[in-house]
């Protein structure tokens, strides 16, 4: 089996101006795990567990997605904390603008794998780019003052051009994440 998410690349620009974001925060001291920058990204569908030998048919579902679909712009911005800024589990960076189109590929994802019989997400769709995971419960009260200080924040805007099927590697150092196919938005 392997453990597997569909996802949106960050280009290494946006991941830079992400971890210029994440130290200011960092000044908080707060116990958090902090994502690496270069490891952030914008997960459009967590499938989980699939058997090696669907591999092949879950890229060519992905692709057919991406065909559906010409790239587009979206722009990172605002930040907050799921599942509340009072009870800080994730702390996030949301979508600014382009948060249509990414929904609507997020629905294109979801459609072509609930054709091969993969559950469709009941949640609605939060399009985020997760920074960090709190780990204790103690010392947030400078964290949460420094996202509610920094709502403004926003990245440069970046283009969407294509979706990811990762692989993801759970290791005690933090997750690996490799990319097993990449299909290009060409609709
Ligand atoms: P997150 O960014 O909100 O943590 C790889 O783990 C990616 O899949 C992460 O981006 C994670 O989202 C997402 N994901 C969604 N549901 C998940 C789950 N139940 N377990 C682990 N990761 C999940």
């Amino acid at each position: 089996m392997i453990r597997t998410f569909v996802a949106v690349d960050l280009p290494p620009g946006v991941q830079e101006q992400l971890a210029g974001f994440m130290e200011k925060l960092k000044g908080s001291k707060a116990q958090v795990t902090w994502v690496k920058a270069d490891r952030i990204h914008l997960t459009l569908k967590f499938l989980g567990n699939v058997s090696e030998d669907l591999i092949p048919a879950v890229s060519q579902a992905l692709d057919r997605a991406g065909e559906a679909m010409e790239p587009f712009t979206v722009t990172a911005g605002g930040c907050g904390a799921f599942p509340s800024i009072k009870n800080m589990r994730v702390v996030w960076v949301g979508i600014e603008s382009g948060f249509e189109r990414l929904q609507w590929l997020q629905r294109q994802v979801e459609d072509v794998l609930s054709g091969l019989g993969f559950e469709t997400e009941a949640r609605p769709f939060k399009a985020h780019l997760t920074l960090g995971r709190v780990k204790g419960r103690t010392r947030l009260e400078r964290l949460q003052e420094a996202l509610v200080a920094q709502k403004g924040f926003r990245t440069e805007a970046f283009d969407v051009s294509e979706i990811v099927l990762y692989k993801s590697d759970l290791r005690p150092e933090g997750p690996r994440y490799t990319p097993l196919h990449r299909s290009p938005l060409q609709g």
